[in-house]
């Protein structure tokens, strides 16, 4: 057995409070850390030997509000250790990648390889939880996997009335990238158990930990849920995108429109942007729309208004390069949403991207959170500079993301210039 492979998370902590989790993403990463900092022995398991080795060494790979401390805390207290390869524990967390695979449908292979890795060393007594996005049914395939695997094990069936010798649940994460650890601790959790037995084995973690509501229900329904929660979302600004269009076409102020209307008490529209980023409000729709095709059609639509509106952001861009054919454009931000460093599924990556296939050299990128380019800029001849020379240089601004460093630009720092504002930054 290698030496970073515990059998046992920590053989000095009883059994009942060990967990696994697979996965150290955005979602299991701070949630190891933080199960960890509330007294549990934590394993962290992840495919990447790279990831590992650095959360062994105290450190992340990602950037996430209050996230070192946590995990450099819980390394040096011993009760976090990462290692590729799965542990004996009571309490397995699934939190790893479901992307949308081929025709927008979701792909679970990973949480399927979850499954296989864990079903050799669970034991009787042992709860899984499923915590990725997933479409639904996923914790039932869950279940089909480690029953095939282990047929010396019986495994909780809906309706089923044989007493199981393992838990499984579904809980699914819901915070907001940027306010991660917080959230963990304070949002309300919905855990869906595949039976009610299961549920309320779940409940031990979380209610440990989570000082919101914990709310009881099937795997089934905590699947939709978590889906309905991010397609919600995405029509909402579905709706603010293409009032941002309709507002463009009919020569008024989107944003005056949506100041005003939102003084109504019942009114509350979303902001527009330049479309829809992230690995969960741009992705998870998709999982609701391939569970039912031909019902989800305001969800479709909604998805194809939000990727439009980058497509739509990009034309208004050529148009003033086309204005100022000898000037250079400053592009604002690449990351999908403000302050933080992730680029996944980003609008403004994705604009950047096709601006630069064909005007490279004109294209000035101010990105804070980032010291290089993105493998998909890098030789475009489009440049990584910082804020004022980028004003110096450029004859056009683009607003792409409201970042912090960004709000305090003012109409001087502008003067002369063609500018977009793809946020609404520059009215706040
Ligand atoms: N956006 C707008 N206009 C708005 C709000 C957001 O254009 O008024 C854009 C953002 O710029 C970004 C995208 O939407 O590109 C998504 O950003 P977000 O802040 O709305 O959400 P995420 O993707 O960071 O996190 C969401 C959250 N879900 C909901 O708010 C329903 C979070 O709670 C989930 O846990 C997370 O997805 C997830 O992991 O599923």
């Amino acid at each position: 057995m290698n030496q970073t492979m515990p059998q046992s998370v920590a053989p000095n902590l009883a059994p009942e409070h060990q967990v696994a989790v697979i996965g150290l993403g955005y979602i299991g990463l701070p949630t190891a850390a933080l199960l960890a900092s509330y007294g549990w022995s934590v394993c962290g398991v992840d495919v990447s030997r790279k990831v590992v080795d650095t959360v062994n060494a105290g450190g992340v790979h990602i950037e996430e509000r209050d996230l070192d401390k946590l995990v450099q805390e819980a390394i040096t207290a011993q009760n976090l250790v990462a290692s590729t390869e799965v542990p004996t524990a009571s309490f397995y967390l699934i939190a790893v990648p479901t992307p949308l695979g081929e025709g927008k449908t979701p792909d679970i292979s990973y949480v399927e390889a979850a499954a296989r890795a864990i079903a050799p060393k669970i034991m009787p007594g042992a709860c899984v939880i499923v915590e990725s996005t997933s479409p639904v049914g996923t914790t039932e395939r869950v279940a089909e996997i480690i029953a095939e695997l282990r047929p010396d094990i019986v495994v909780p069936r809906d309706g089923s009335a044989e007493e199981a010798d393992i838990a499984l649940a579904y809980c699914p994460e819901r915070v907001l990238p940027g306010r991660i650890v917080n959230e963990l601790v304070n949002n309300d959790r919905v855990i869906g158990g595949v039976t009610a037995a299961c549920a309320e084995r779940a409940a031990v973690l979380y209610t440990s930990f989570v000082k919101g509501d914990c709310l009881y229900t099937t795997a089934r329904v905590a699947e939709t849920v978590k889906l309905v929660e991010n397609s919600f979302r995405d029509v909402n600004i579905a709706f603010a995108n293409e009032l941002s269009m309709i507002a463009d076409t009919i020569g008024v102020d989107v944003w005056d429109v949506i100041r005003l209307a939102n003084r109504h008490p019942r009114v509350n529209i979303l902001q527009p942007g330049p479309g829809v980023g992230g690995h969960c409000i741009a992705v998870d729709p998709w999982f609701l729309v391939a569970g039912a095709p031909e019902t989800a059609r305001l969800v479709r639509t909604a998805r194809e208004v939000n990727d439009n509106k980058a497509h739509y952001t990009e034309s208004k861009v050529r148009a003033l390069l086309d204005a100022a054919p000898d000037g250079k454009v400053a592009l604002l931000g690449l990351a999908f949403k403000p302050d933080i460093d992730d680029f996944r599924e980003s609008p403004a990556l994705e604009i950047a991207e096709a601006l630069a296939r064909t005007h490279g050299n004109r294209i000035l990128i101010v990105e804070p959170f980032t010291e290089e380019l993105p493998a998909a800029l890098a030789g475009s001849g489009a440049e990584l500079v910082s804020l004022n020379p980028a004003l110096r240089e450029a004859a056009i601004v683009v607003v792409l993301v409201d970042h912090t460093a960004f709000k305090h630009l003012g109409s001087d720092d502008l003067a002369g210039k063609l500018v977009y504002d793809a946020r609404g930054m520059l009215r706040r």
